[in-house]
């Protein structure tokens, strides 16, 4: 099936929210016979979809695949550069550490590593990230701006504003932004978010952008200690959500932002991220490497970097930490 028509159909049965769409809409919409209608959803069931067929009500989607592949993910990408190679796995330690290899042997900017399961998650400081198996999107990209290695926090930003507005896109919901990392919705961690670089004193080689979504998890499906800290978009959104399409467009706006960011620099980024920023004005608790300060968020700089004031009126520079709402 062409890719453009494999997205209309899929678009219309998602817009379509459960209901039944007649024959005749696909195809009037489509713009193609009946009998080509029959064809492609055959094709949909081969891929993994399974729909109902009612005769005079038409055909609706009962089950979307639970795995996803590659070539699910290539169908219906519409970027230039982002996702055009893509490494798929069924199972891997870490995303993170094939892409640095990948990057390392001289993969091209926009190489994609996507599993469908880690073993040995990476969150930032090492700690873990649980992504269990066809439930969730765990993949790193590959990048290789021409930037001094100063600037490569601020693409962390950019990546948290693209996959808000994919999660918008996809699902309607609107995540917020906690700085500098975490999406959350209903004030639940979501999304994670790891960059890392290969670099020289003055030059970036690559960048490695680890992205980790909760899609399909249901609240049993996560560790304990996890209730009431973590979130996904299906438990938010009370129905399934397909992974390929979310990776798709993760991608496409990503790629839109990068754009922007290359020929105009970090302020129209900065101006979207403040846009979903939660933490910005209120009164915050940061714990970094060195101690922990508090005081109300600012906002941040031109390089993304957070700006904390402190009780006496002195403003910290804050370039990495963890944040918690100080609720008192
Ligand atoms: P982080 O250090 O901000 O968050 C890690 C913390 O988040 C953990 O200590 C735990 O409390 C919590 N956590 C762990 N797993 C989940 C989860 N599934 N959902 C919500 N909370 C969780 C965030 O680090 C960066 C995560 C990047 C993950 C991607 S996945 C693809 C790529 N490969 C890889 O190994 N890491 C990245």
């Amino acid at each position: 099936m062409a890719t453009e028509i494999r997205t209309k159909l899929l678009k219309m049965f998602t817009k379509s929210n459960g209901e039944f769409l007649s024959g005749q809409k696909i195809s009037e919409e489509l713009g193609c016979s009946r009998t080509a209608v029959w064809k492609h959803i055959e094709e949909l069931r081969q891929a993994g979809y399974e729909l109902e067929a009612i005769r005079r009500k038409g055909y609706r989607i009962t089950k979307i695949p639970e795995k996803i592949s590659s070539n699910e993910i290539s169908l219906g990408l519409k970027t230039l550069n982002l996702g055009r190679v893509i490494h798929f796995e069924e199972s891997v330690g870490s995303t993170q550490k094939i892409a640095h290899q990948l990057a390392h042997d001289g993969a091209l900017e926009g190489t994609l590593v996507v599993a469908e399961e880690q073993t040995s998650g990476r969150g930032r400081l090492n700690r873990e990230w649980f992504s269990p198996k066809y439930t969730g999107v765990w993949m790193s990209l590959i990048l290789r701006p021409n930037l001094p290695p100063a600037k490569a926090p601020q693409l962390t930003l950019l990546t948290a504003v693209a996959i808000s507005q994919a999660i918008e896109e996809v699902t309607s919901l609107r995540p917020d932004i906690k700085w500098p990392n975490d999406i959350l919705l209903n004030k639940k961690k979501t999304v994670g978010i790891l960059t890392e670089m290969q670099a020289e004193a003055d030059k970036i080689n690559s960048v490695i952008i680890g992205i980790g979504i909760n899609v399909n998890q249901q609240l049993e499906h996560f560790p304990e200690e996890l209730h009431t800290i973590a979130t996904s978009l299906s438990i938010e959104l009370k129905k399934p959500i397909n992974r390929a399409e979310l990776i798709q467009m993760v991608l496409l706006k990503f790629e839109n932002l990068y754009q922007i960011y290359l020929e105009h620099g970090f302020y129209p980024i900065k101006l979207l991220w403040e846009s979903y920023a939660i933490s910005i004005g209120k009164k915050i608790i940061a714990r970094t490497i060195t101690g922990t300060l508090t005081g109300t968020a600012k906002g941040i700089t031109e390089d993304g970097v957070l700006m904390l004031e402190g009780e006496d009126g002195k403003i910290s520079y804050i370039h990495s930490a963890d944040i918690e709402l100080d609720n008192k």
